[in-house]
């Protein structure tokens, strides 16, 4: 990562977040920990984390650390002791019940294809929580030793300079009131039962007096998985004193049928969606996050792009656009700044995320149809999005000396890679530059209010930004199809910046080719 700090000083980011880095087993991606103050062994250590931070901080990029608080991994000393013994001082710091060892408690499922959220452990003969797989017990937010640790964790990492945290489905932490069986309906969609308890901002708001409010500068970014937009501002409202940011899926869950398969989103929902988010954050004195990507889904530019070779890195670009033009904060994922794709896995066991390998252990129990599976698993995926960054045509993409990399590199590397973009003016890498270029210099990028110029049209998405006398239009062909836009008259003329190449002006319109982004400012 030290050694990779210059190019991302280039791309010109300013926060870096980390995915867990602590010792883990790893079932689940790092996210299963099992020491909040150690960094794991093939990461590094702490003198090296020390390190990658002062390094970072002389290049102007903060790192961010993700937290998961939520749950630790069954080898966690704290867990290895809680199931020890009923009597075990530690056995509160995590979510038991009682009933008979044929029957979990309720019907709460677990995520990633673990089937009950209750696994029975035969030491206390009693069953505890995990809403992901068994070996991710839910912690117990309701004991204060708990929540006292995890303050201290947090401080621990504040200490060693981090900017804050990416706070990992923060909104589980308080659980449901009772263990009552969730309605059949929620069964498919539990994230909404689990989020947003009873006690949740009591929690955050103990946590900004305890941590945050102790370290000025530093952020804290909720993963709200399972809250509802309208919910958002109970979080992130300023007199809330809880969260700074927040992650909202709306956008992100429009790529999703009610199958659970992908689906296209239209232009109108997301422009809605965003257009919602202004309205209702912004006059609150809150602010919007922007993201497209990340880990936890497949790549960008095959959810809300297109990958078709004329058009993919023209769609790649678009969203770029689209992510450092808007109003909020931008999260941008790795790779994407190189317009990476999902790769085609081509058998089950090149996948390595355990909700794929507990489905194929489903589908084989039940005699069921795996290549089905990886069909599916190659559009929906969370390995689609965590294929090793590509960063030459040489051997593993540059990501590892490794004779191979932990998961399979995609074999379009030897034409997509970061080597290859370096100082084409054309590529998606050098136009994700200029546009953090343009976004650091011009203001109105980053405080402008946003104006919807038009929310009817079904292929361009058109929004200006505006703070004071300045004044951007934003052109986004968000289609395979050509279209002549009509530039707003109220301007005499427009004058397309040189940032984005796409675009042809023709009196009082622009011709633009499918997927070009244009950015334009009242002509001189
Ligand atoms: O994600 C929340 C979560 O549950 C998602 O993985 C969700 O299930 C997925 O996006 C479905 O599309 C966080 C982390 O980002 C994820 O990597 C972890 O696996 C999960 O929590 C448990 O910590």
């Amino acid at each position: 990562m030290i050694g990779r700090l210059d190019y991302l000083a280039a791309l010109g980011v300013d926060v870096l977040w980390l995915s867990p880095l602590h010792p883990t087993p790893n079932i689940d991606y790092g996210y299963d920990g099992t020491d909040y103050l150690a960094v794991a062994p093939e990461m590094g250590t702490l003198e090296i984390f020390d390190r990658l931070v002062a390094e970072a901080g002389r290049r102007g990029i903060r790192i961010m650390m993700d937290m998961v608080m939520d749950y630790t991994s069954d080898a966690h000393p704290w867990f290895v002791q809680a199931r020890s013994s009923r009597t075990s001082p530690y056995h509160d710091w995590y979510i038991w019940a009682d009933g008979p060892p044929d029957r979990p408690p309720n019907n709460w499922p677990a995520f990633f294809s673990s089937g009950s959220a209750w696994s029975f452990d035969v030491s206390t003969r009693r069953w505890y929580l995990h809403y992901f797989t068994h070996q991710q017990p839910e912690l117990n937010w309701a004991n204060p030793a708990v929540r006292r640790a995890m303050h201290g964790a947090m401080r621990f990492w504040l200490d060693r300079g981090v900017a804050g945290f990416r706070l990992d489905v923060i909104s589980f932490l308080s659980k449901p009131e009772t263990l009552d069986d969730m309605p059949a309906e929620l069964l498919g969609r539990a994230g909404r039962h689990y989020a947003n308890g009873p006690r949740l901002h009591e929690y955050l708001r103990e946590m900004r007096r305890e941590v945050f409010e102790h370290y000025p500068g530093t952020v804290a970014l909720g993963e709200g998985f399972g809250l509802a937009g309208d919910q958002a501002l109970d979080f992130v409202a300023p007199e809330r004193r809880e969260l700074d940011l927040l992650f909202l899926f709306e956008i992100s869950a429009l790529t999703f049928a009610e199958t659970g398969d992908r689906q296209r989103p239209s232009l109108a929902d997301i422009r809605a969606t965003l257009k919602r988010w202004q309205d209702m954050l912004v006059p609150a004195g809150a602010w919007p996050t922007l993201f497209l990507g990340n880990h936890d889904v497949a790549r960008m530019v095959d959810r809300f792009g297109d990958t078709a070779p004329e058009h993919r890195m023209a769609s790649a670009k678009l969203l770029m656009t689209l992510l450092l033009t808007h109003r909020g904060t931008p999260v941008l994922y790795q790779g994407d700044e190189i317009g990476m794709a999902n790769p085609r896995f081509e058998h089950l066991s090149e996948l390595r995320d355990v909700a794929v390998l507990n489905a194929w252990r489903k589908v084989l129990a039940d005699g069921g149809d795996t290549a089905a599976l990886l069909d599916r698993m190659n559009r929906t995926g969370r390995d689609t999005g965590r294929t090793p960054v590509q960063w030459s045509a040489g051997p593993n993409a540059g990501f590892t000396t490794a004779p191979e990399s932990w998961i399979k590199v995609n074999p379009d590397f030897r034409q997509v890679n970061v080597a290859a973009q370096e100082g084409r003016a054309d590529s998606a890498l050098e136009h994700a530059r200029a546009l953090l270029r343009l976004r650091r210099e011009r203001d109105v990028l980053r405080r402008g209010e946003v104006r919807f110029v038009d929310m009817e049209h079904d292929q361009v998405f058109a929004y200006e930004r505006v703070l004071g006398d300045e004044r951007l239009l934003v052109l986004l062909n968000w289609s395979d199809r050509p279209c002549r836009y009509p530039l707003p008259g109220a301007v005499a003329a427009w004058t397309p910046l040189p940032v984005c190449s796409g675009g042809t002006p023709v009196s009082g319109a622009v011709d633009l080719r499918p997927f070009d982004a244009l950015i334009l400012e009242p002509g001189r």
